[in-house]
């Protein structure tokens, strides 16, 4: 390579210097930085040429061409700092954040307790308060569990009323079933809790049946006392501190008349009294009577079905539908909206997360 042939470093580092400095944007850089750097860039095909000088041109020409790339790689770096102060400074300049806005919700918030989850803590406050323990038991039953031990003969019509779901039969012929009522869950517990035994029990239940009042699954909550020395006068006694604390009201007008369950001995079904005024329906009080629950003393074959001796411990159960002990005490006037999971439903009807029942606090408040 001869002088003449000997490229201009000085005008090639200013032509691209000059391209740098101008670019305005990242590609408009990154387009510089391959006109020179790149594989087929001017200073990459001049490097390139080192390997076909004589040592003594490469002596001068290696070291002068390593600074030029070098100083246009720092460039380059200095340039794109610069592009990217000034993006952000664009950005921050265009968009601004109104931090008075009001926040969105958090999902704390928006979420809602269905009511009948609430009027289950409500009950369920009520009876822990009472001395109550709380149990469940599985939804898919045995004939056994649901009716046999409960005192329904085999072939009894009162089977029949119970509308029950059963699944097919199994190998051995037996046709497992979905609960009709939660009073399995009081058998399994008197076969595995030495009395005295005071347990309230909520849970889902199914029966076929669906119309404007009822729906296949539905949820009901029983209780259970077994001593040694529970009688009718107990049994009424919890009935009324349960509706009063229910119902939050001070006195509550109830009547408790003959009825018929398989399960208990003599039993009864209670209603409350109501009054109608205006569009609100008050409870406790008023001449007209509103049905909530069954209740009886528990039969001694059902006892004697759990293995314990009806000679030496009694005692009493009682078991209401929460669904419609809901609507009633919050006014939801249709029962299909229930299950329906519409959220605008929820929005409405359901409770706060954080408003859990409290006796202290008033349970609804
Ligand atoms: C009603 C009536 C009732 C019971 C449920 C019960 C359970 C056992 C023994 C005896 Cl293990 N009784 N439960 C007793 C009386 C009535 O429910 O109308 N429920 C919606």
């Amino acid at each position: 390579m001869t002088t003449g042939t000997t490229p201009d470093l000085v005008a090639l580092e200013r032509g691209i210097a000059d391209e740098i400095a101008a670019a305005g944007d990242e590609p408009a850089l990154e387009a510089a930085r391959v006109a020179a750097l790149g594989k087929k860039g001017a200073v990459s095909e001049l490097l390139k040429g080192l390997g076909r000088m004589t040592p003594e041109e490469r002596q001068v020409m290696g070291p002068a061409l390593n600074g030029l790339k070098d100083r246009l790689n720092q460039a380059i770096a200095a340039r794109r700092a610069v592009l990217k102060d000034e993006e952000l400074s664009r950005q921050l300049e265009e968009q601004r954040v109104d931090v008075t806005l009001p926040l969105r919700a958090a999902p704390i918030e928006t979420g809602r307790i269905h009511p009948v989850s609430q009027v289950i803590d409500e009950i369920t406050a009520i009876f822990a308060d009472l001395g109550f323990a709380i149990a469940e038991g599985p939804d898919i039953e045995t004939d056994w569990y649901n009716f046999t031990a409960l005192n329904f003969p085999e072939g009894h019509p009162a089977r029949e009323e119970h509308d029950t779901f059963f699944f097919h039969p199994k190998e051995d012929g037996e046709r497992l079933l979905l609960r009709t009522h939660t009073s399995p869950v009081q058998i399994r517990t008197m076969q595995t809790v030495k009395p005295p035994i005071r347990v309230v029990i909520p849970g889902r239940t199914y029966r076929c049946d669906s119309d404007q009042t009822h729906t296949p699954m539905f949820h009901q909550i029983e209780g259970l006392v077994i001593d040694t020395e529970s009688t009718i006068g107990t049994l009424k006694w919890v009935i009324e501190e349960f509706c009063k604390a229910f119902f939050e009201v001070e006195r509550v007008k109830m009547r408790f008349r003959s009825s018929f369950f398989p399960f208990t001995e003599p039993s009864m079904e209670v209603d409350i009294g109501c009054q109608r005024v205006g569009n609100e329906l008050r409870l406790g009080e008023g001449d007209d009577w509103l049905e909530i629950l069954g209740c009886g003393m528990v039969h001694p074959n059902v006892i004697r079905a759990t293995g314990l001796d009806p000679e030496e411990v009694q005692g009493f159960a009682w078991g209401m539908g929460i669904d419609r002990i809901a609507m009633l005490k919050y006014g939801m006037p249709d029962l299909r909206a229930f299950f329906d999971a519409d959220v605008r439903w929820l929005e409405h009807y359901g409770f706060r997360p954080l408003d859990l029942p409290t006796l202290a606090r008033g349970l609804s408040s």
